[in-house]
């Protein structure tokens, strides 16, 4: 870490105690950024970094439901606004027991980079709470949502702030969190984005991170004269991610092996197909059951209790949750031959896995990069909703498709290092710029 880099993130952990996840982002991108900055003065003569790391608004708020046996709960509801210089705040709703401040303005943070790489107008924000839908009712999940809302009605609207769904939010949770914006606020808007088709949703948007992860893999692998065809690919996570993550790679000729949860992983060498993928699907969208009855089903190895990465592979997409590999795990990576990973999740690599990456030089593509293909279709969403009309499937497709390219563009032109593409630079400088300069032109506010 360069001696400017370290006086700054030491000024960020003072300010903002105890938020690790927060710092490991500021660190990650303010590290790449900082040479840039150095060059260009009028970023510092502007105080961009100082106003980068303090959200414009950051809401915390009890929410009080009742759960079926008439007992009352009591979680904690967070949105963080973290930037719109352009555009309104986009970032989904992340319903899991870890949620905390940190996390929360983590992803805010990463997700303002990422944003403005999507090339649409879209500003950064995240949110969530510590209810954990494992285990609850369908009803239960209702009134929660109900009540979360009743509190974030206030603060959010179609051109103020538009959340989606992460971790714990899909169909079913937008359904009822919408269903309340519209009751109270008494109007039909595209104020959520993830919503049913029919209902103001967009075809692919429940696809898009997944496949958007590999149009990218695409381009990545393109870099070196190489397909996604015969290839071995590790996933994590069995959510929404994952799964499209799966059925993209299965249909480019890539031969999935591996899923995990919070529980374990696991390893099908003989790859995933169409019916085990239905399986999967089935199992955790509508059962919500364990993925070891993956491994029971058609008779693999389940790896109680570990990640997939000692499984050998030549892609690897970490797809579940921020921190799932350490950097001795990106050295078994390497060590058994990976020579592409992607993040489908948000900062799934810790920095010492990053570094790992960077030194054998093996194509790494980070989250605001990689994944970004789910928020940019939230984007389209919105698009369409102010339009009034619904685009056709390979319309939709067709311009993620682009979007991808375009960020790998983005990446390449601002991470090129020789014959070296380091996206890590390439996606916080490109995400940054656009921010910055916008930031610049409305002024000190
Ligand atoms: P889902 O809730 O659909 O799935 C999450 C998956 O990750 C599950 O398999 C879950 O296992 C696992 N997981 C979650 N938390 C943990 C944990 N603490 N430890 C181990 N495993 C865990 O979420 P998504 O697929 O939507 O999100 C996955 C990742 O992708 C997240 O990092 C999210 O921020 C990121 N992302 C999502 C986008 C989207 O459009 N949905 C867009 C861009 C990024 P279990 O069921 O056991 O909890
Ligand atoms: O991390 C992310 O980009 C998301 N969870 C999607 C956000 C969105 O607004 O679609």
């Amino acid at each position: 870490m360069s001696r400017s880099v370290e006086a700054f993130v030491e000024k960020v952990v003072a300010r903002n105690p105890g938020e690790v996840e927060f710092h490991q982002a500021v660190y990650e991108v303010f590290d790449s950024i900082m040479p840039y900055v150095e060059k260009n003065p009028v970023y510092q003569k502007n105080k961009i970094l100082e106003r980068l790391v303090e959200p414009e608004r950051t809401i915390i708020f009890r929410i009080t439901w009742v759960n079926d046996k008439g007992e009352i709960q009591v979680n904690r509801g967070f949105r963080v606004q973290m930037n719109s210089a352009i555009g309104p705040y986009k970032g989904g709703f992340r319903f899991h027991p870890s949620v905390n401040l940190s996390i929360m303005k983590f992803l805010a943070f990463e997700q303002v980079f990422k944003n403005s790489l999507t090339t649409l107008p879209i500003g950064g924000g995240k949110g969530g709470t510590d209810f954990d839908p494992k285990g609850k009712s369908d009803n239960e999940v209702m009134r929660f949502c109900q009540a979360f809302m009743s509190e974030l009605f206030r603060h959010i609207g179609p051109e103020t702030d538009v959340p989606a769904g992460d971790i714990g939010v899909g169909g079913r949770e937008i359904g009822f969190l919408f269903g309340q914006y519209k009751k109270l606020r008494n109007e039909f808007t595209g104020v959520l984005t993830g919503k049913g088709y029919g209902w103001g949703g967009s075809l692919v948007r429940p696809e898009a991170t997944g496949y958007g992860l590999l149009y990218f893999v695409e381009e990545m692998l393109k870099t070196r004269k190489e397909t996604l065809k015969g290839k071995i690919v590790a996933i994590s996570g069995s959510g929404n991610v994952a799964q499209y993550a799966a059925e993209k790679a299965m249909r480019m000729g890539g031969k999935v092996v591996s899923f995990s949860d919070s529980n374990g992983s696991v390893y099908d060498p003989n790859g995933v197909d169409e019916k085990k993928l239905k399986f999967i699907k089935e199992l955790k969208n509508i059962k919500r059951g364990r993925i070891k009855e993956y491994a029971d089903k058609f008779n693999c190895q389940y790896l109680d209790g570990q990640h997939p990465w000692g499984i050998k592979c030549d892609v690897a997409l970490p797809c579940a949750t921020q921190n799932e590999v350490d950097g001795n795990e990106a050295k078994t990576l390497v060590k058994n031959g990976c020579v592409c990973v992607a993040e489908g999740a948000n900062m799934p690599n810790n920095p010492d896995a990053i570094k790992v990456y960077l030194d054998a030089k093996i194509l790494y593509g980070p989250g605001k990069a990689a994944n970004a293909g789910g928020v940019a279709v939230s984007g389209l969403e919105m698009s369409q909703n102010s339009m009034l009309l619904s685009w056709p499937r390979e319309e939709v497709d067709r311009r993620l498709n682009d979007i991808m390219k375009a960020i790998h563009s983005q990446c390449a032109r601002y991470g090129k290092q020789g014959d070296f593409i380091n996206y890590v630079a390439g996606a916080n400088i490109g995400g940054f710029v656009k921010v910055a300069d916008a930031m610049i032109a409305q002024g000190a506010i």
